[in-house]
């Protein structure tokens, strides 16, 4: 086992990954930017080394000051945690190349899976169900229009350096397919120095079930459930659930057995999320696999009893996994609200400022991953996540009872967070029902604008 793990990353992550080495005896350090002085991540690690001013390309993007933070305190393995490096081939490179463990897949699996028009194709070649589309990126605009005649409109053009809904654009008819094929090439030059984009047929309101999947050295391969990431917004994840309420015990045995094959195409280690969309017709189709712990990885912990970020440094040290033992299944219902300091009536502008009032909600069956107190000052070089609130129950019935109660009983001032949305969502009669798509969280928000002029009009 390790004797330090440096954690390259901030916030609730950083300080969920201290726990879990706390938890092993193994020693932290961790490095923050001048902003996060008085962050929580560097108050709880053994060690801290301040590397660079606020931007994050002076500091958690930072190569080579990350590196020579592990090398002046020793360390002897490096957590990303998810976003920053954490999906960044070359840093992992970098780390193999300094004598140093990368918790996480090697650079091939990365970089099989950061390229999505490469990860498409592997799984056509393994059998794996994957949206009507190219098999790999279109270049020549005549080649293209052909391809979008030949899969049918709408069109989904992706960037394959490019993931997340990012660099995606919809083409919904041969007349406007050039101009959307010409933006999505240049924005991803742009974005990703790289214009390779891919063609897919674009599935009308699907939903978002991912599953996450664990391998380890000895080339065993599980998959440890599913998780329902439907209600988003413009691709930011609000809430996930797991199970999702739209599987049935025999589609998740065909869901699973594919995501199996999925990370067996690439002899996959570590934890990884394959995902997928699901049409109301029970049909499934892969369209991307990430290679790092994810933000919603706590309701599979919860639900299947697990602490995934110390089962990614077992791997990574080569020790034994724990369920490779014990027989693994999932109970209860888990249900995880984002809390991001933002205004859901201001488009969801960032509120960033200094949290003045932090209560938080307990009980049986509520979990907070939080880095955040009272009198804290909310950085605004950052992505907007306060807190997670993990809500489990024996059922979904008693998971959202749960949730009601815990989302009106936490009390945060001083910036405006998503909390009020969330309360809303919970009592929304489709929510409740389980009867959400991809296009759900749009169409609430259309008709709470619609209420909340209504109100204002009867007030008036
Ligand atoms: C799609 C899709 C429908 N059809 N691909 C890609 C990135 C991932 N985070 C979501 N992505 C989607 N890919 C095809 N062929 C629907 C989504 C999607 C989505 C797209 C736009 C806005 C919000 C979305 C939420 C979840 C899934």
């Amino acid at each position: 086992m390790f004797k330090k793990i440096l954690i390259a990353n901030r916030g609730e992550i950083a300080l969920r990954i201290i726990r879990a080495c706390h938890e092993l005896g193994v020693k932290t350090v961790v490095v923050y930017s001048e902003a996060d002085r008085e962050s929580l991540h560097v108050r709880f690690a053994d060690e801290d080394v301040c590397i660079g001013p606020a931007p994050a390309r002076e500091s958690y993007l930072n190569i080579p000051r990350i590196i020579a933070a592990a090398e002046v305190t020793g360390a002897d393995a490096i957590h990303p945690g998810y976003g920053f490096l954490a999906e960044n081939a070359e840093f992992s490179e970098i780390c193999a190349l300094s004598g140093i463990v990368f918790i996480g897949p090697n650079p091939e699996q990365i970089r099989a899976m950061g390229d999505k028009a490469t990860a498409r194709r592997t799984m056509i070649e393994h059998g794996v169900p994957t949206v009507p589309g190219t098999a790999d990126v279109v270049t020549d605009p005549d080649a293209a229009r052909a391809a979008a005649e030949e899969i049918g409109f709408p069109i989904m053009i992706k960037a394959s350096a490019g993931g997340g809904g990012k660099g995606m654009r919809i083409a919904r008819d041969r007349e406007t397919f050039p101009e959307l094929l010409q933006q999505a090439q240049t924005e991803a030059q742009a974005s990703f120095g790289d214009l390779g984009v891919y063609l897919e047929r674009m599935l009308e309101h699907p939903r978002h079930v991912e599953f996450q999947v664990f391998g380890d050295h000895e080339g065993r391969i599980l998959h440890l459930g599913e998780r329902d990431c439907s209600v988003q917004r413009r691709h930011q994840k609000m809430i996930e659930e797991a199970p999702s309420p739209g599987m049935t015990p025999g589609l998740r045995k065909r869901m699973g057995a594919a995501a199996i094959k999925a990370a067996a195409a690439i002899q996959y280690v570590g934890a990884g999320t394959v995902e997928f969309l699901l049409d109301e017709r029970g049909k499934f189709f892969f369209i991307e696999m990430n290679t790092r712990i994810q933000v919603e990885h706590p309701v599979t912990e919860v639900t299947m009893s697990l602490d995934l970020v110390k089962e990614q440094i077992m791997v990574a040290a080569r020790e034994p996994i724990s369920f490779s033992k014990q027989q693994l299944d999932h109970r209860g219902w888990a249900i995880e609200f984002r809390i991001n300091a933002e205004d859901p009536d201001r488009n969801f502008a960032p509120s960033p400022g200094t949290i003045s009032t932090f209560h938080t909600p307990g009980g049986p069956g509520v979990r907070l991953d939080t880095h955040v107190y009272s009198g804290y000052a909310v950085p605004p070089q950052y992505d907007s996540l306060l807190a997670k609130l993990i809500v489990f129950g024996n059922s979904r019935e008693e998971a959202l009872s749960r949730a009601r109660n815990a989302l009106g009983s936490f009390v945060i001032e001083g910036v405006h967070t998503t909390l009020p949305l969330l309360a809303e969502v919970v009592r929304d009669e489709r929510f409740v029902k389980g009867d959400v798509d991809t296009s759900f969280l749009d169409r609430f928000m259309a008709e709470r604008i619609v209420r909340s002029r209504a109100q204002a009009e009867a007030g008036s």
